[in-house]
């Protein structure tokens, strides 16, 4: 067996459910494309972003010796459902269990090791979510998927409930395929969005997105106006609707199955959550990053929302 297939079977045994190979090379079109993005303030208040961006197009600023990407995908759906209640607030299928980031970094890590074993004199660096890395551009460079509409990448067996994750490495390994664009003509995910956040085709605004606005964003909400149905925490929306989503298949990670009254919770007893059973029930949960105030902010705004519909009172 090659190096590239070894990799790319000890990435599987790992349980990774997607692996592709790409360059380190991010193309020009790309880099107007982020640049534009930028320059239309699509990044909101999320500054970090602006300032990582010479390593953002730039992969060999992270790693010198950089000369291939393993690009890794893990399957996160669980088959459960929302409460359509409107008493309830919704949180986005990523964060109904553990945090992602700690299970893909261990994941990763492994990975690292085993490489490092085949091929001790490599230089190897991991990144999930977190690090300067164009993570979507590299997945669809790699064949994993493609780009939707909404943005997220879309695999053609799992649908876009897909988290990503990356080794930088040193090693010459075979590149895969890029994958093609499988949207067509469906619009259904810009259609659904119920802020019109995705702007144009392959373009979101995150000053509109619920996904921002219910995590990123810190302070009040300047425009009060928007609908969030009933999301308090991400937003799954356009995922929801995106006929792709029809192919998922259940998670094998555990951790990934959904805590006790975590999909959708009663937005009255968030608005009664202190600190102490905030940080009990999130506990190595993604929920943690909106932080206490964060997510009662949300439940609020929801309420608000409906008690000018006159519908309910928190
Ligand atoms: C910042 C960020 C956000 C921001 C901005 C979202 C965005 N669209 O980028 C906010 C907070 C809104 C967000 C929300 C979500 N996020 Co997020 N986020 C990131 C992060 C950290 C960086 C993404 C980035 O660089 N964006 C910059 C912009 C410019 O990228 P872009 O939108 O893809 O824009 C490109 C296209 O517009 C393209 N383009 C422009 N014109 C055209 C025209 C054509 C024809 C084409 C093909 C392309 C194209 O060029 C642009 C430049 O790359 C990544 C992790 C990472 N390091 O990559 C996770 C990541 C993208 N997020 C992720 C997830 C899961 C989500 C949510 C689904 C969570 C949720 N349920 O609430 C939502 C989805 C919202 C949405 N519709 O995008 C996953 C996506 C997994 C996947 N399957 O793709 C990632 C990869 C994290 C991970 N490691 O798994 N996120
Ligand atoms: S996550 Fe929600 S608000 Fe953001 S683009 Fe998708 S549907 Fe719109
Ligand atoms: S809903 Fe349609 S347009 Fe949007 S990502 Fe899915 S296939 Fe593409």
């Amino acid at each position: 067996m090659n190096l590239t297939n070894q990799i790319k079977s000890k990435a599987v045994e790992i349980g990774f459910t997607k692996v592709g190979i790409s360059n380190p090379k991010i193309d020009r079109e790309e880099i107007n494309n982020l640049t534009e993005w930028f320059n239309r303030k699509f990044n909101a208040t999320m500054n970090w972003m602006k300032n990582s961006i010479e390593k953002k197009i730039s992969p060999e600023k992270i790693l010198p010796e950089v000369q291939s990407v393993i690009c890794v995908a893990l399957n996160y759906y669980t088959d459960n459902q929302y409460s359509n209640s409107i008493e309830n607030g919704k949180i986005s299928r990523y964060a109904w269990g553990d945090d992602y980031h700690l299970i893909m970094e261990k994941m990763l890590t492994q990975l690292k090791r085993e490489i490092e074993l085949i091929e001790p004199n490599s230089k190897n660096k991991i990144y999930a979510d977190t690090g300067p890395v164009m993570e979507k551009y590299f997945a669809e460079k790699s064949g994993i998927g493609w780009r939707g509409k909404h943005t997220n990448v879309i695999s053609k067996e799992f649908g876009s409930w897909i988290f990503l994750g990356e080794i930088l490495t040193s090693l010459k390994l075979n590149n895969d395929t890029p994958m093609e664009d499988f949207c067509g003509t469906c619009n259904s995910c810009i259609e659904a969005c119920p802020t019109n956040a995705i702007v144009e085709p392959y373009l979101v605004d995150s000053n509109k997105c619920i996904s921002y606005l219910t995590i990123e964003h810190k302070n009040e909400f300047q425009n009060t106006k928007l609908d969030f149905k009933n999301w308090i925490y991400g937003c799954d929306i356009c995922q929801d609707v995106c006929p792709w989503n029809s192919f998922q298949q259940q998670s094998n990670v555990k951790e990934f199955l959904p805590r006790e009254d975590n999909i959708s919770p009663s937005l009255i007893n968030i608005s009664k959550m202190d600190k102490e059973e905030f940080r009990k029930k999130y506990y190595k949960s993604p929920i943690k990053r909106t932080k206490l105030e964060g997510l009662k902010r949300n439940a609020q705004y929801i309420a608000n929302q409906q008690s000018q519909k006159e519908k309910i009172e928190i």
